[in-house]
């Protein structure tokens, strides 16, 4: 039976090239600072966005954890998304691990937190309070419909950081998904946040790893950090070689699945009992409910599921899709028509 799997695009598997590169990868031991491939992909990775160091990690979470572990001590706090991956999948990890202080601000549909609320929840110097350290942002946003933030809104939040004396962290799991839906180079999509954690083994189809990238000093904290939390990987240049396939030939190809997102998103407008908002897509991820009582979403997805079709039930009535490189034009012509028949039975 055919298969379109659209629940995530961490379902990438490697690309042949891929294959092909960590089968003929040379490596060495990271932790003595001596896999080759490692070195060139971190260097590669820094050169990308702008920065002057990178680390690769073993996933986003890690990413993310390190990042808020270098920059944050103990009783110190940060501000992020209601929303954000961060506060809401990665176990409280910043929390439970680093003893750091977690201030939610609601998320904005597009992903943004409202500048004033940024500002309102900055702590004043006070034997009471936490010491504010940290702006988490993410881009593009997982829950908000993978929508980009803009170079504009970085660079508000990037004057309230720096009057305020605060550090901004992005959780770019999909930052080059945010670089191209916007047309903008990642290093000025990059350039106001002192570290960004991106993934490479999301839409650019490695099979492993993420990247932290900053200052030269940040990244030298977050490598002891990925040493304590048992990130030191040895010969993991055999999976960084992937990485460096990722970086070099699977960006500007996202274009591609930003297409198939939208196609599908528009497809689903047009079906009774579907409903959808056009105007969130903007990236490779689309959101949509189910607004008949007669189903309901887990016997949508089943149905779905059944006929090859497979999707992710979010809760509260919604489903998310996304696209990725194993899913074609004809693979989304396929999809709508069994969302259709499912729909008009
Ligand atoms: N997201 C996964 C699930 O965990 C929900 C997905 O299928 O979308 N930041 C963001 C914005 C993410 O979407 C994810 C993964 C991560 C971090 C964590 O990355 P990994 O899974 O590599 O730890």
């Amino acid at each position: 039976m055919k298969v379109v799997d659209l629940r995530s695009d961490t379902l990438t598997r490697p690309t042949p090239a891929m294959s092909q590169a960590m089968a003929e990868a040379e490596v060495g031991d990271d932790v003595f600072g001596e896999d080759p491939t490692i070195n060139k992909l971190e260097a590669m990775a820094a050169e990308r966005l702008g920065k002057e160091a990178a680390l690769y990690v073993a996933s986003g979470t890690m990413g993310n954890l390190v990042s808020l572990l270098a920059h944050c001590g103990r009783g110190e706090e940060i501000i992020l998304g209601s929303l954000s991956h961060t506060f809401f999948f990665e176990q409280g990890g910043s929390a439970a691990v680093g003893g750091i202080h977690p201030r939610t601000i609601p998320n904005q549909p597009d992903g943004t937190l409202p500048l004033p609320e940024i500002e309102a929840a900055i702590r004043a110097d006070n034997v009471h309070f936490p010491r504010t350290r940290l702006i988490v942002l993410e881009n593009t946003h997982n829950l908000c419909s993978g929508y980009p933030l803009g170079i504009e809104y970085m660079q508000a939040v990037g004057d309230i950081a720096r009057r305020h004396n605060l550090k901004i962290h992005v959780d770019g799991a999909r930052f080059f998904n945010a670089a191209v839906a916007l047309g903008v180079a990642p290093d000025q999509l990059a350039a106001e946040a002192d570290s960004v954690s991106f993934c490479l083994s999301k839409g650019l189809a490695a099979p492993v790893g993420s990247m932290v990238c900053g200052s030269r000093e940040f990244i030298a904290q977050a490598r002891r950090a990925r040493k304590v939390v048992g990130g030191g990987m040895r010969q993991a240049g055999v999976l960084a070689a992937a990485g460096i396939v990722a970086l070099t030939e699977m960006v500007d190809r996202l274009a591609v699945d930003h297409a198939n997102a939208r196609k599908l998103a528009q497809g689903l407008a047009d079906m009774p009992g579907l409903s959808i908002d056009l105007s969130q897509i903007k990236s490779n991820i689309v959101y949509f409910e189910l607004t008949r009582d007669d189903m309901t979403v887990e016997q949508l997805v089943k149905k779905l599921d059944d006929e090859g079709a497979r999707m992710l039930p979010v809760g509260a009535g919604r489903i998310r899709a996304v696209t990725h490189y194993h899913i074609t034009s004809e693979d989304i012509d396929y999809t709508l028509s069994v969302c259709a028949k499912i729909m008009e039975a």
